[in-house]
């Protein structure tokens, strides 16, 4: 396999050669084990860690490789590297850290689209896809929303979800499938571009592995029936993995996902609600909160139904959070920051105390 069938591209080589880094292998992380990654090469596979240097000098996780990445590395031993730099990302998909508040995690690097998993029967939500809507946004992602297991309902119903999604959501492909009978698929294959990456997001058992074994055509992934488990809180797929269709596009199947948090500080919810921010910069209030102030464009939209009521109050819910989570975020870098001088001067005394 040659690197390009990866989706290395012109723009990575030109940094490759800027950068002096002639003397190293280039691969990508196809998957991510605890701080230790899987980094696919022409020559093959590589176990790989970070240098010290990477570790000691990073600033968040951010600065740590993560599925999808290209990174420059070592060789040392047939199967083992060491991961020297990573290359500069085009995209990231991040979201907030599950229990730990200010804290981000990277979901994935360098990909183009994000197929939006729900399935049709309990889990689907249009509040949820638009929380998703917001992440891709945010990372310079493209969606495509795949509603699956629609062999779990007739077509009236399908029906009235798809109108109910288009009433709330417009400009966003979508595709409905069944893993059972692999309707659907063709589309799928036919949406997927050689040397583009997807990322297959979505909540636990909405039948992500199903359809990244299914179109690879082996089981990679384990998947495992629902029915069998209580359905709460319970997680198959536990790491990411990257591979290469045999039409040339690039799959990454993700872990579920049990909450979708927004975390960023930038303009994803802003596209999303483009129709909302267009409205809420025309108000006439500067630091309208758009909730209860007579003459607020917001609420006049909402209120002659340009903006429907769900999509506003998701609105208002996402963009309290995102306020939270900056301020979680301010919080911690000022805590950080004290930290690192009280570091500073304790080791200042240290030397001073030695005399
Ligand atoms: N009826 C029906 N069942 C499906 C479909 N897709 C997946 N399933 C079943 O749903 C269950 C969960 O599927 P997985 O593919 O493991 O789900 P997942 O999204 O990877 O779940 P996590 O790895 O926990 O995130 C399995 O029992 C699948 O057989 C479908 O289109 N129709
Ligand atoms: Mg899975
Ligand atoms: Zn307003």
């Amino acid at each position: 396999m040659q690197i390009e069938d990866l989706g290395y591209n012109d723009k990575l080589e030109k940094f490759r050669i800027d950068n002096h880094l002639n003397h190293l292998e280039i691969g990508r992380v196809i998957a991510e084990h605890k701080e230790r990654y899987a980094v696919r090469t022409s020559e093959g596979e590589f176990d790989a860690e970070i240098t010290g240097n990477i570790r000691f000098t990073a600033q968040s996780r951010e600065d740590f490789p993560a599925v999808g990445d290209w990174v420059a590395i070592q060789v040392y031993e047939s199967d083992f590297a060491i991961i020297q730099k990573i290359l500069p990302r085009f995209s990231v998909l991040r979201r907030q850290a599950v229990g730990q508040f200010g804290e981000i995690q990277l979901i994935a690097t360098n990909i183009d689209y994000a197929f939006l998993v729900q399935a049709v029967d309990r889990d689907f939500n249009i509040n949820r896809l638009q929380r998703y809507l917001t992440i891709c946004n945010s990372s310079k992602v493209r969606p495509v929303i795949i509603l699956s297991k629609i062999d779990l309902i007739d077509e009236n119903q399908l029906s009235e979800i798809l109108k109910s999604i288009r009433i709330r959501i417009n400009h966003v492909p979508l595709i409905t499938i069944s893993n059972k009978s692999q309707e659907g698929y063709d589309t799928i294959k036919r949406s997927i571009e050689k040397g583009k990456t997807y990322c297959l997001l979505g909540s636990s058992g909405v039948g992500k592995s199903t359809l990244f074994n299914n179109l690879s055509g082996k089981t990679i992934m384990r998947t495992e029936s629902i029915s069998q488990s209580t359905n709460k809180g319970r997680h198959i797929t536990s790491h990411r993995e990257l591979i290469v269709l045999e039409n040339g596009g690039i799959l990454i199947d993700n872990p579920g996902m049990r909450e979708v948090g927004i975390a960023d500080s930038t303009d994803g919810s802003e596209i999303t609600f483009d129709m909302i921010v267009s409205l809420s910069q025309k108000c006439k209030f500067k630091d309208c909160t758009h909730t209860s102030e007579a003459g607020c464009s917001v609420l006049e939209a909402v209120e002659q139904g340009e903006i429907d009521q769900a999509t506003y109050e998701n609105y208002l819910k996402i963009e309290k959070e995102k306020v939270h989570f900056e301020s979680t975020v301010a919080d911690k870098r000022k805590k950080d920051k004290e930290f690192g001088k009280f570091l500073k001067n304790y080791k200042k005394d240290m030397k001073k105390n030695r005399y």
